[in-house]
């Protein structure tokens, strides 16, 4: 029985989803996906055509970011990243996705989207900073004291908006946000999760991810 994972190394979506399968101990097989260039193989499974997807037990197949995160942490949760009310972080998460997602595209490649500027576009990110600073401004993380399946979500999208102008974001007056992005940026799970892989449409060489 395998488990197998179609993943790209920058998508945010694959490593929240490779965060939680690292952290839960679950065991896939890693395919590195070139988007330009994407297996049959993959859009067999789910023609959809994102990544990351999961075959689970060469049978399921999971092709949402989030439903694979609930499928590993379900499996196993060592530090109760699951045990609070599941839905107001749904919430959030939710506005990270459908809302910070699309403010974070426009900022991040501004000059193809002529519209506005990308002082404009770093604004309107900046709404959905100004919440997140203001729940760590009472919680080292964003639903307690304890990283929860929210941190782990939105961690790679705020690493994102950091990326386009990391000078900007460490001057930005979110102290709290920078303290929690760094330092789950820098831990070792999150290092162990970007390590770089070579495509698998080249060798069709997979890595264990575990
Ligand atoms: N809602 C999906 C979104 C996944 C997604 O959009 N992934 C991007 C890469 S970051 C993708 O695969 N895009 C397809 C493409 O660029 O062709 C999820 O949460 O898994």
């Amino acid at each position: 029985m395998t488990n197998l994972l179609y993943s790209f190394r920058r998508c945010p979506y694959a490593i929240r989803a490779r965060l939680a399968i690292v952290y839960s101990q679950q065991t896939v097989q890693l395919r590195e996906v070139v988007l330009k260039n994407k297996p049959q193989e993959m859009l067999q499974l789910s023609s959809k055509g994102t990544v990351p997807i999961l075959q689970i037990n060469d049978t399921e197949v999971l092709d949402e970011s989030l439903d694979i995160m609930v499928w590993a942490i379900s499996q196993n949760d060592p530090d109760n990243w699951l045990t609070q009310d599941i839905h107001p972080m749904l919430a959030l998460v939710d506005k990270n996705d459908f809302e910070f997602k699309g403010w974070l595209d426009k900022y991040k490649y501004a000059d193809r989207f002529p519209e506005y500027s990308e002082h404009y576009y770093r604004e309107q990110c900046e709404e959905f900073l100004v919440e997140l600073e203001q729940r760590l401004q009472i919680n080292a993380y964003l639903f307690s004291a304890n990283l929860s399946l929210a941190d782990i979500a939105i961690v790679p999208f705020i690493r994102q908006f950091a990326l386009v102008n990391e000078q900007w974001f460490k001057n930005s007056p979110y102290p709290h946000l920078q303290k929690w992005l760094y330092t789950l940026i820098n831990s070792p799970l999150f290092d162990s999760v970007m390590l770089k892989y070579s495509p698998w449409s080249e060798q069709k060489q997979q890595y264990e991810l575990s």
